[in-house]
């Protein structure tokens, strides 16, 4: 059993309504429970010149294997209309795995800890509601400690 922390977004088709989607399917995976999410967060694209981002925080005790579960989020994703057309490109549903337990993984499909997480507001202060102040990630640096160094700025906390 592993800890993991997903990162959702989305910035087509009612992000909110998406992600209140996403979270459903979440509750349902195979070989997983305890599911907690953050609140729900607003923040510009990191894409200039597409529709703002919903973003929030998933936690989850899974037994299933990192390439399982993203191969069950990818489900997710496509069963919610995304489309892979362009790299960054907007989209209906993105679940990024953000860590799984303390693992460094590093294969074609997969890299976790997830890329520039440690930089990104609506990463981190979604994160740090449903994981514990002391969570460290794999390259040893303290959940809080990033937060401290992330300006909470341009990221709005919905109701
Ligand atoms: N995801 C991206 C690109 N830009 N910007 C915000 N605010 N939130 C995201 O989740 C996001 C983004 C690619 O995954
Ligand atoms: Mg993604
Ligand atoms: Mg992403």
């Amino acid at each position: 059993m592993e800890v993991v922390y997903i990162g959702l977004g989305s910035n087509l088709a009612e992000p909110a309504e998406q992600l209140r989607q996403a979270i459903q399917a979440l509750a349902q995976l195979p070989s997983s429970q305890g599911l907690q999410v953050s609140s729900l967060y607003s923040s510009e694209s990191l894409s200039p010149g597409q529709p703002r981002y919903t973003n929030a925080v998933a936690r989850l005790e899974t037994e299933l294997a990192p390439l399982a579960l993203l191969d069950a989020l990818q489900a997710i994703e496509n069963e919610q209309g995304r489309v892979r057309a362009e790299r960054w490109g907007p989209r209906t549903l993105d679940l990024d795995v953000l860590l799984f337990g303390d693992r460094v993984i590093d294969e074609p499909r997969l890299k976790v800890p997830h890329y520039h997480m440690q930089a990104r507001a609506f990463v981190l202060y979604p994160l740090a509601e449903v994981a514990p102040p002391g969570l460290r990630l794999a390259d040893g640096r303290l959940l809080v400690d990033l937060l401290a160094a992330c300006p909470f700025e341009g990221l709005e906390r919905l109701a």
